[in-house]
Formats: C-alpha cells, structure tokens, sequence
C-alpha cells in the first residue's frame, strides 16, 4: 500500500460520496476529507490510498486537495452555493417540443454561466414532434435574438446529433435543463457506451419524473467530457454581485450607465435606458423583469 498521492478526475457525486477516474482509467470510490469545501464534478483532485479495498467493488480513497478550478457551474439559494459541476467549456440548455420548458430557468442558467464566463448555447430536442415545433420556438426566439445558439435534435430520428457533436468534440460540456427533456438520451445517442438512465415523462403533469439523481461525466474520447445533470426546477441566483447580475444580460449592456438617474431601478422610472432598450424592440420585458428582480432579490434579505 502506497500513501503517496495522485491525480484523479471526479466523475460522478453521489451526496458526500464521489467516483473519480485515475490517469490509468482505474475507478476509486472517494470521500473527501475534514471539512473540504464541497467537491464537485470534473474537478481534478489530489487522492491517497485508503488501502482497505476488501469488500467494496472500487478501490477506496480520500480526496486530500481539489486542483484550482477554472470556473464553477452553480447555483445557490440565500443560505448556500450549489455545485453543479467544475471546470466547464460550456453548458447547453435543452428545451423540447414536450415536456413545456419555463424560459425563466432558461434565462437563469444563462446568467449563472454568463458571471462565470462559461459558453451558452441551448439545444432543442425531439424537434420530431413537429406540430409542438412552433410553439417551442416562439419561446425560444427571444434567446436566439440575443445570440444564444441553438441547434435542434432528436435521439429519435437523429437530426441535429452531428452538428453537436461537432460542438461537442475536445471540450467538456455540461447538458443541463428541466427534467424530461432528453438529457440523457442525448448522452446515450453522443456516448455509445454511456447506458444513462432513461425516464418516462408524465403527460399529464407535462413535467420529466426527475430520472438523472447524480450529476455524472461521460467520456466520448479522451478529450471530449459531457456531463449529466440531473433536471433542474429552480436556479437561484444569490451569489452574484449586482455587477455580475447587469453585465449578464447581453442586451441590456450597451444601455448599462445610460439612465438618467444613477439610482434608476429600471422600473417606471423616467429616462430609463433599459426600459427604452425594451420599448424599441431591442430587450424583451421579462428579461427586463427578471433582471430587476434579481437585483432586488439580492438587496434584500428574506
Ligand atoms: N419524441 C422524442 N422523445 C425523446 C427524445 N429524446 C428523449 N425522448 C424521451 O424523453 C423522455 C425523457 O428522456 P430523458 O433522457 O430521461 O430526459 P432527461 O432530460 O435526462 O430527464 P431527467 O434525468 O429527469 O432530468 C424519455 O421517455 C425519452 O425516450 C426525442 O428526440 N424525441
Ligand atoms: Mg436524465
Ligand atoms: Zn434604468
């Protein structure tokens, strides 16, 4: 038994329990130790050998030092930050023709990656579903009219899957998004021998069954990494800067300092720049709204 550490890549969380991949491809079952600042998916680590492997089916050890991050996906409420994943590329949304998706979520993850300076493009998925087609472009035009990429897909008749994968090819992605909307199917069609778990969306409740619990990576070639994360119903905010929440939203940016009062809150306030912004058609008004409400939200404590 050797006690000298070494590097691994954390694949998959499961609570305050991790999998992480050594530079030989071997699978070690981790705990991290003490109080470490929360571990997160795709961070690289420094790990020691537990050595006492008799009856698990991985060998153990403890995660001593997470390597500096390049960034952090996130969320967070008012009490705490919520890792999602580390050391990203890009995340891609993904919507469907069914179930509805809320473009509030959409928006949010968009500020979210924006403060971390992380890419953002969104994927809408089971474009088969033809006549549910309109409806889930309409809601994503606003997006697309500020310049969030989107590429449509479907694991069924694999339209778009190309295209994605070139997308895709030498980075590390994280698919993210409300659950049932194809996540998942999406790693299994990317990644052959993925074998991501697959769940049935209600049709009645209109909403996925929240199949994905673990956030976990999937290898599809040495250096291409897609994360699976599991569906998403709130993203809150609360961890970023009243600077990080204005610089977020592309298309208020040119009009930031324009208001005629410095203490504008962007509401029915006269010479407002970003409500002018709106009103020709450059910004829509719940982009608009959730900027302001994530402004306030922070400002104030509940
Ligand atoms: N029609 C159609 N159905 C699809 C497509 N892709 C996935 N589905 C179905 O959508 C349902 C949900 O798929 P998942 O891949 O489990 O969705 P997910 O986003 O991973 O969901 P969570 O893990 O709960 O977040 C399954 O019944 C899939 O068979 C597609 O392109 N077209
Ligand atoms: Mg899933
Ligand atoms: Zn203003």
């Amino acid at each position: 038994m050797s006690t000298t550490a070494f590097t691994a890549r954390v694949i998959a969380s499961h609570g305050r329990h991790y999998v992480a991949r050594d530079n030989d491809g071997k699978l070690w079952h981790c705990i991290a130790r003490g109080k470490k600042r929360e571990v997160a998916v795709n961070d690289l680590v420094r790990v020691t050998d537990l050595g006492n492997s008799g009856d698990v089916s991985q060998p153990q050890a403890v995660i001593e030092e997470i390597d500096a991050r390049k960034n952090l996906f996130k969320r967070s409420d008012q009490f705490k930050e919520k890792a999602i994943t580390a050391n990203v590329d890009q995340v891609w949304f993904v919507v469907a023709t069914e179930p509805s998706f809320d473009p509030e979520l959409l928006s949010r993850c968009q500020v979210a990656c924006a403060a971390e300076d992380i890419d953002f493009s969104t994927i809408l998925n089971k474009a088969d579903l033809s006549d549910l087609l309109p409806r889930a472009e309409a809601l994503l035009d606003p997006f697309v009219q500020i310049g969030i990429p989107v590429i449509r897909t479907s694991t069924l008749d694999g339209r778009g899957l190309d295209r994605l994968r070139d997308q895709l090819a030498g980075k590390s992605t994280a698919l993210t998004g409300q659950s049932g909307m194809g996540k998942s199917s999406l790693i299994n069609a990317l990644v052959p021998d993925a074998q991501a778990t697959i769940g049935d969306i209600s049709r009645y409740l209109d909403t996925g069954r929240h199949t994905t619990t673990t956030v976990q990576a999937y290898q599809a070639g040495v250096d291409t990494t897609i994360i699976d994360v599991p569906g998403l119903q709130v993203f809150g905010l609360s961890h970023l800067s009243d600077e990080q929440i204005l610089l977020a939203f592309p298309e208020f940016r040119p009009y930031l300092g324009d208001c005629r009062f410095r203490d504008c809150r962007h509401d029915q306030d006269p010479g407002c720049a970003l409500q002018a912004a709106v009103s020709a058609g450059n910004a829509t008004s719940p982009r608009l709204a959730l900027l302001r409400r994530l402004l306030i939200d922070i400002k104030t404590p509940a």
